[in-house]
């Protein structure tokens, strides 16, 4: 039975191995979902709460775009990325690597009244950097959610 005791010895071994492989290659990005339209708003959250700071990292954006007279774009400094076009509508999904700094969405067409900014990373504010996600502990004033936050549509 010695031989039988080993084999199984390293059946459970490689059992082992496989699992600390998968485990360590379903790190899966955060999810954000994106919204614009069908009226002038755009917006970014996360859960059910308006996304004003990220730690850096990977995200999986999911954009429903509502509209076929509003985009949804991507800024940080110079480089702009547009996630879904004016004409497209429906749902869209992108990931995207979000490094410090400031960072905005917005819709081209109408960027005046339609976009959010939010930081990610610690940046200027004295902060405390959001640990794993859960609503920010010194940011929000209220805790209350601030839907018409922004310079609301019209
Ligand atoms: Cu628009």
């Amino acid at each position: 039975m010695k031989r039988l005791a080993t084999i199984l010895f390293f059946a459970a071994l490689a059992g082992s191995v496989l699992a600390a492989t998968s485990a360590g290659g379903t790190a899966a990005p955060s999810a954000l979902r994106g919204t614009v339209g069908p009226g002038f708003t755009i917006a970014l959250v996360k859960g059910s709460s308006t996304v004003k700071t990220l730690r850096p990292g990977t995200y999986r954006i999911t954009v429903s775009d509502r509209s076929a007279e509003h985009n949804f774009e991507l800024q940080h400094g110079s480089s702009v990325r547009q996630l879904t076009s004016v004409a497209f509508t429906g749902t869209k999904t992108v990931t995207v690597r979000l490094t410090r700094g400031t960072w905005r969405i917005f819709c081209a067409p109408h960027a005046s009244v339609m976009t959010q900014k939010f930081t990610v990373g610690a940046a200027t504010s004295v902060a405390h950097d959001d640990r794993r996600g859960e609503p920010e502990p010194g940011d929000d004033r209220h805790g209350e959610p601030e839907p018409g936050d922004d310079h609301g549509g019209r």
